[in-house]
């Protein structure tokens, strides 16, 4: 193994080792607007937040000083509210540990897995300084073959701490009317959505993509769970105040859910009788066969799901003797019960060792302490249980190639 550089001050007491860091794409004004997590270099549960993913889909919306902020609650309501951070404190306040996940994570794998060929990498690096820049409107914008080509995969999920008010004490504040059915949440991000991210998420470029104009971010969560106490309003991350980045004032929190529900930004919440027609909702983050499926269900809760951190691929050949294969399982159901490792090919399962913990939303670290001394070719995979009785994966295919949750092989050479 490569020795590690070490960075830092000695002001600090000692130099330490050299930090993981964002892998960050930028807009035309040199902003940030997505950003990876670089998962394998990481341990712990949580995700410090200079390396927690950053995904904006629309544009960075300009800054809102907290102290000026206010967001309004209307619609179906008996009280229409205008509410300051300041009036959110006054309710009862709630921190909550949980995976965020991108439902984009890990979607290369599905064309993998349904069509063979070079399994993609999870270490694979966008090129450094510069980068790729998906959202430069004159510069050199990179082909959708290009970008599919230098994605990491595993960089969109994260594990983080959450702290603001339960939905559910705001909408009581408010006084929900009966038949009110869904909580229309919008962000005051604007644009136009770009058909490259659809191409991307596709793998297709032949398909007419729908074109809403310029939007706000919004999103329409059933009012079940909008109620959920862990379904929180946030305005601090890590136990910081929350980021602009990470849509400071206040965002959303929907524990179980893939990230495209947490609606950063908020500036109205609107109660109403019927389920509007989000673009992020029923065009976007959808599941469906083809494209041309008629049948498009909103993604809504994550599947149960496992990765290996360590080894990977690119760690081939190894030494025999002892590793410890490990990884981190989460579940958008509840909290992990189990994971098992299989050495041959999933020819047998062996129950790997699950760190425990409380925070049914959090993963879990896990690991299997794996002797080996007949040099070969090995296909380590793992897989996951949940409290709810599902076991990975749970996701099928679907064109737009969101929840993945299969299961990857690792191969490694023993020599
Ligand atoms: N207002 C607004 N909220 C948003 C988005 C957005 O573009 N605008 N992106 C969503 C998506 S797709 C994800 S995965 C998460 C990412 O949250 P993060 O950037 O804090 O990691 O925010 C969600 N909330
Ligand atoms: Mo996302």
């Amino acid at each position: 193994m490569a020795r590690e550089e070490l960075e830092g001050e000695w002001t600090q007491g000692w130099p330490d080792r050299k930090r993981a860091r964002l892998m960050p794409s930028k807009d035309a004004d040199g902003r940030t607007i997505y950003a990876r997590t670089p998962i394998l270099e990481l341990e712990g549960l949580i995700t410090p937040t200079d390396a927690y993913y950053i995904i904006a889909q629309l544009n960075m919306p300009e800054p809102i000083h907290p102290d000026d902020y206010v967001f309004s609650v209307t619609g179906m309501v008996d009280r229409p509210l205008k509410l300051t951070l300041k009036d959110l404190q006054l309710l009862p306040s709630r921190t909550v540990r949980v995976v965020t996940e991108c439902a984009g994570d890990d979607g290369e794998f599905f064309g993998w897995q349904k069509n063979g060929g070079k399994k993609p990498s999870r270490l694979k690096k966008q090129a450094e300084a510069g980068g790729w820049n998906q959202m430069v409107p004159d510069g050199k914008k990179p082909e959708v073959a290009e970008l599919l080509n230098t994605i990491p995969t595993t960089c969109l999920v994260s594990g983080g701490e959450w702290t603001g008010v339960p939905l559910s004490e705001v909408l009581k504040k408010a006084g929900v009317k009966a038949g009110a059915v869904s909580v229309h949440l919008v962000g005051f991000d604007k644009g136009r959505p770009d058909p490259t991210a659809q191409y991307l998420s596709s793998g297709r470029t032949d398909i007419e993509i729908f074109d809403p104009g310029i939007i706000n971010y919004d999103k329409a969560l059933e009012l079940e769970k909008a109620l959920h106490p862990d379904t929180i309003l946030a305005w601090a991350h890590n136990g910081e105040h929350l980021q602009h980045v990470h849509g400071a004032p206040l965002r959303l929190v929907v524990p179980g859910w893939s990230g495209n529900w947490w609606v950063k930004w908020i500036e109205e919440i609107e109660l109403l009788d019927y389920t509007p027609d989000c673009y992020y909702q029923t065009h976007y983050f959808v599941l469906a066969d083809t494209p041309e499926s008629t049948d498009r269900k909103p993604c809504k809760a994550l599947g149960c799901k496992s990765i290996i951190t360590y080894p990977i691929d690119e760690d081939s050949p190894m030494e025999p003797g002892a590793h410890a294969v490990r990884g981190l399982a989460w579940s958008g159901g509840g909290a992990i019960t189990r994971v098992e490792v299989s050495l041959d090919d999933g020819e047998s399962w062996r129950e790997a060792y699950v760190e425990e913990h409380q925070d049914k939303w959090l993963w879990k670290r896990w690991s299997f302490v794996w002797e080996v001394h007949k040099p070969g070719h090995y296909k380590i995979m793992a897989r996951a249980y949940d409290e709810i009785g599902r076991i990975q994966p749970t996701q099928p295919w679907n064109f737009q190639q969101k929840h993945f949750d299969g299961i990857v092989p690792v191969d490694v050479e023993i020599r």
